[in-house]
């Protein structure tokens, strides 16, 4: 298997797919492709018809966009999504809901791992999305999570999901109380998100419209 991902410190799609392989247990050659720099839409497209990142290629076959990827992998490795049928329901919604939505969230406080943006990009809606994103944590760790300290009990596609906003939240200093805030310190403590951390805080490159904050 290979999977082809962009930038560890920016690319937020990436690291769903890439943390969903990881946890999953699978073995992949990982192909990182540096964004908006001269070249890398051409590089892309040689993997990836969609000219976007995450793709994922299990012999020869090529799969595109981190919710397909997620799927792919779950019908390999079931562990992924929860066994009972209405948890399993409950985890594709919220990962649906991220995948489709939280857009005021993503464009004021896009993932930036290894910046200290402490307090900014607050709005309104900004707010908003928060709140959505800490009533959903706080719902499914009550009704979902009690074999585990992830949203389903063990690790599932749902916590991929949402992987990016736990390092939006450390980067941009939301600290949501209670039940949530446990689910983020356990998300960022996670082995693989401190790896894929590591690597964000060691590449060089550097995307201008994506530090929006100095
Ligand atoms: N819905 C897609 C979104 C993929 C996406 O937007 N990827 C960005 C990087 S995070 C990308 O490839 N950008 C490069 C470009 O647009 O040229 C998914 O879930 O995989």
């Amino acid at each position: 298997m290979k999977l082809i991902i962009g930038n560890k410190n920016y690319s937020s799609w990436s690291l769903r797919a890439w943390l969903a392989a990881r946890e999953g247990g699978f073995t992949f050659e990982e192909i990182r492709i540096p964004l908006f720099i001269p070249g890398s839409r051409e590089r892309i497209l040689s993997h990836s018809p969609s000219g976007k990142v995450p793709c994922l290629i299990d012999h020869g076959f090529t799969v595109w966009d981190s919710l397909a990827i997620g799927e792919y992998l779950a019908e390999k490795q079931p562990a992924l999504l929860p066994s009972d049928p209405g948890a399993r329901a409950i985890a594709r919604a919220v990962t649906a809901e991220m995948h489709a939505g939280f857009h005021n969230l993503r464009s004021r406080m896009p993932m930036n791992v290894r910046k200290d943006y402490a307090g900014f990009g607050h709005s309104p809606e900004v707010d908003a999305d928060i709140a959505r994103i800490v009533a959903i944590w706080n719902d499914c760790r009550a009704r979902f999570g009690s074999e585990g300290p992830y949203l389903f009990g063990s690790f599932s596609l749902a916590d991929a999901a949402f992987a990016p906003v736990a390092f939006r939240f450390q980067t941009y200093g939301v600290k949501p109380e209670g039940a949530a805030g446990e689910y983020l310190t356990t998300l960022l403590a996670n082995p693989h998100m401190q790896e894929w951390a590591a690597a964000a805080r060691a590449e060089t490159e550097s995307i201008a419209e994506e530090d929006l904050y100095g």
